[in-house]
């Protein structure tokens, strides 16, 4: 073959492939429309069915020179690339992603504290309310400290059932008694959607747990009030599962809510869980919503509360969580990982002085 026969072919090719990318930009388009009335309509976007449908017609029209099984590979990968077209139109119009809203959301608490501003935030106190005694200790000892909102568990969801499973609402009367008296915010876990609306007068800000993250009732229920929620990654969430689970609070009117990473789970077995560092930067830049990181379930380990602290604020945290109690020694749950309040006032100054927590 000559080179200008050679020339001519490539040319000739050249006009179909701009003539295929013509048309299958166009089919894209229409590949988009069809997304946006599923959208519309609540049904998946995957439909195998008209996939097969749409093969099994190609093939009999085909004369070749293609096999049967090349036409079908060529036209799976375009089914393929469509569906990844129409999946990428929904997530950017998710509620919480950065493409809907591109400042970052400031979650306006009272006594003035904003959260995924400028100035970050530590968020401390006992993994369970125990009593009135021990609450009023880790309050005082908080507020000494300029803590302004003071966590303490009433609806525990442990593991065993045979565990101390909380005070319920006894507990979040204590909480927001303790913390009235030392003019600090409260924060605890709502597990029941029955619960959301009596919890109001008690909690600042509603937490919904790792366990708890795909409870869609119950983030349905958070959804509906008016109230800040910090909403926990399951144990083993995707990032992409987590921001649908805040999806849903959001789509039902309630947007001040806080993500906070608190590790995953892996075969790691020298800290509780695997802190994901990663999800602190890829979540902030996702979405617009605060990001906290719990250096305490992350990590199951007081010796690196520190580090873990400071490089998830590096990363961007908004603020961090951490366990504290009078005398973890005989603490009902998380005996073993909870920082005494000499420890946690060591903590604190400790991230204070590396300069990464903004004051
Ligand atoms: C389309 C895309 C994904 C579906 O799995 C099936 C078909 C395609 O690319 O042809 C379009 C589409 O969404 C549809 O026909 O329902």
């Amino acid at each position: 073959m000559s080179n200008a026969e050679l020339e001519q072919l490539r040319n000739r090719l050249d006009e179909i492939n701009s003539e295929l990318l013509k048309l299958i930009s166009e089919r894209a388009t229409v590949v988009q429309d069809i997304g946006a009335v599923k959208e519309k309509q609540g049904v998946p976007k995957f439909d195998p069915e008209r996939e097969k449908k749409m093969l099994d017609k190609l093939v009999e029209e085909n004369k070749g020179p293609f096999t049967e099984s090349t036409i079908r590979t060529l036209f799976k990968q375009i089914f393929k690339a469509s569906l990844d077209l129409q999946s990428t139109e929904h997530k950017k119009n998710l509620l919480v992603s950065r493409k809907t809203r591109k400042e970052d959301t400031l979650i306006l608490l009272p006594q003035d504290v904003v959260v995924g501003g400028n100035a970050s935030l530590m968020v401390a106190g006992p993994c369970s309310v125990e009593s009135e005694q021990q609450t009023r200790t880790v309050a005082a000892a908080l507020a000494k400290a300029g803590i302004k909102v003071m966590r303490g568990g009433a609806f525990k969801p442990r593991t065993s059932p045979y565990d101390f499973q909380g005070l319920g609402m006894d507990g979040l009367r204590i909480l927001r008694e303790a913390a009235d008296e030392y003019g600090l915010l409260t924060i605890s876990e709502i597990v029941d959607p029955a619960h959301i609306e009596p919890s109001l007068d008690y909690v600042d800000i509603i937490q919904i747990g790792a366990r708890n993250m795909q409870n869609f009732e119950l983030l349905k229920a958070a959804g509906e009030v008016n109230k800040p929620v910090l909403l926990k990654r399951g144990l083993a969430a995707t990032m992409e599962e987590f921001l649908h689970a805040a999806e849903y609070i959001l789509s039902r009117g309630n947007t001040q809510v806080m993500l906070i990473e608190r590790g995953i789970r892996t075969y790691e077995k020298w800290t509780r869980n695997t802190l994901d560092i990663s999800a602190v930067p890829i979540l902030k830049q996702e979405s617009h919503l605060p990001v906290l990181v719990d250096v305490t379930h992350s990590t199951g380990r007081k010796d690196i509360l520190v580090p873990c602290a400071k490089a998830a604020l590096a990363a961007g945290a908004d603020g961090i969580m951490v366990e504290v109690h009078p005398d973890p020694a005989t603490a009902l749950s998380d005996a073993a990982q909870q920082l005494n309040i000499d420890e946690f006032n060591t903590f604190f100054n400790d991230v204070k002085a590396s300069g990464l927590f903004r004051e």
